[in-house]
């Protein structure tokens, strides 16, 4: 089997303009692959330390050159002339390398640039494609491939803009039976109509950090009131055809000193109780499908109740909460804490961890939602992870920006390879 002969790494700038990590593999074989890596905004603490410079002459302190020398002077050396096919063994050995709880030695940045060239070079290898290799190393099944269904991010506020509405994320959730390449189409036209809409109501048709329309708004119920109008205008039904998500990035709006939760557009401080009758409120009121990070990271109690409350109802999804880490999965398992889970590669930091959360989400009962990061580049491997791994559904913003079409075009692509059509 094909074995690894170089490895090198060089700073390349994400989708927000900030520096971030490319590494690439060389076989012994000629064959070359290469990955990237995402950053977020609204980080969980307990994240994967992502490893940055510092040096403030250099892109503001947030330069990746560390994390590139540690790629080709510490990485690289250990793992030129392992066989490319063992990744579980690859990822194991920077683990051991970098021998920190969260990675802060070498950087989750470097390790999972590494981690993803190498899946990407070792599906090259095999002559397969990524999804398909990835579902062949990792035990998932190679003949009942499902598709998820995108979560589109057409609103983007939090932090992804700089406008004056709390909530994060408001997604729209394709409910109808059909081809990816139909849900991605239905996207597409909804959001259109939005930015029409807006337009028409002489608000600003700017785009956030994740391509979705970011105006100020006089409140958090006016984003979705027209976010539903704007399905009608498209011609779908709500509810019937097309749900909402929301991701409220809780974490950030919570007040560790008052232990509540703080909107400023709506003038709302609320209790953790508060809000989860909020969201008891909306659910009746909306056709709301899931609620991501409805309350902060380390808030276990509340989570607790929010699922006990909502989760027969909704998708109740840990992010920041959860962090892709099978140590905190297990702990919201054992506390029957949330019904879903955000899978971000990044924020544990290397494929064969991810699929290891990935693994324990499943037998334990919860549905997957992969995710994409606020700060992106044009790497599309978490839409071939999303269908190696059978996931229920995928998030990658909105239905504008390269770096987030990126992943809806890819598994546009691999739909239409597995008809037999592309
Ligand atoms: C999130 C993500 C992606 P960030 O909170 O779910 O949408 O944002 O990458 O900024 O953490
Ligand atoms: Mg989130």
């Amino acid at each position: 089997m094909a074995k690894i002969v170089q490895v090198a790494a060089r700073e390349i700038l994400d989708s927000r303009g900030d520096p971030t990590v490319e590494a690439k593999i060389i076989l012994d074989n000629g064959l070359m692959a290469k990955a990237s890596v995402p950053s977020g905004a609204s980080t969980g603490v307990h994240e994967a330390h992502e490893l940055r410079d510092g040096d403030l002459e250099r892109y503001g302190g947030k330069g990746v050159l560390r994390a590139i020398a540690n790629i080709s002077e510490v990485i690289g050396p250990k793992i030129i002339g392992e066989d490319i096919t063992e990744l579980s063994k690859i990822d194991h050995l920077m683990l051991e390398l970098d021998g920190t709880a969260n990675k802060e030695k070498l950087g989750a940045n470097a390790i999972l640039a590494i981690s993803m060239a190498c899946a990407r070079a070792g599906a090259l290898a095999t002559g397969q494609e990524l999804y398909s290799y990835l579902a062949s190393s990792y035990g998932f099944s190679t003949s009942n491939y499902r598709l998820p269904i995108p979560s589109f991010n057409i609103f983007n506020g939090g932090k992804h803009a700089d406008t004056n509405v709390d909530f994060q994320e408001f997604m729209i959730i394709p409910l109808v039976d059909t081809l990816v390449a139909e849900k991605i189409r239905l996207g597409s036209e909804v959001f259109q109509a939005l930015g029409r809409l807006l337009k028409d109501n002489g608000l600003d048709t700017n785009l956030g950090n994740e391509g979705g329309y970011a105006p100020n708004m006089p409140s958090s119920e006016t984003v979705i009131d027209f976010i539903i109008k704007a399905i009608q205008i498209a011609g779908y039904i709500p509810q019937g055809q097309v749900g909402l998500g929301l991701d409220v990035g809780s974490s950030e709006l919570y007040d560790e000193a008052s232990g509540r939760y703080i909107f400023k557009l709506d003038q709302w401080q609320l209790t953790a109780a508060e809000l989860i009758n909020k969201y008891k409120e909306w659910a009746l009121k909306y056709p709301l499908v899931s609620i991501e990070d409805g309350l902060a990271e380390d808030d276990w109690d509340n989570w607790q109740i929010l699922t006990q409350e909502l989760g027969s109802q909704l998708l109740l999804i840990g992010d920041d909460l959860f962090v892709t880490q099978a140590e905190r999965l297990r702990e919201g398992v054992e506390k029957k804490v949330a019904n879903a889970i955000l899978i971000k590669l990044n924020q544990v930091g290397t494929v064969s961890e991810t699929i290891d959360c990935i693994k324990l989400a499943q037998q334990s009962g919860y549905k997957i939602m992969i995710s994409h990061r606020s700060g992106e580049t044009t790497d599309d491997f978490i839409a071939d992870l999303a269908v190696a791994v059978g996931a229920e559904y995928i998030k990658s913003g909105s239905l504008a920006r390269g770096e987030r079409l990126a992943k809806y075009n890819r598994l546009m692509e691999i739909e239409a390879q597995l008809a037999g059509k592309f």
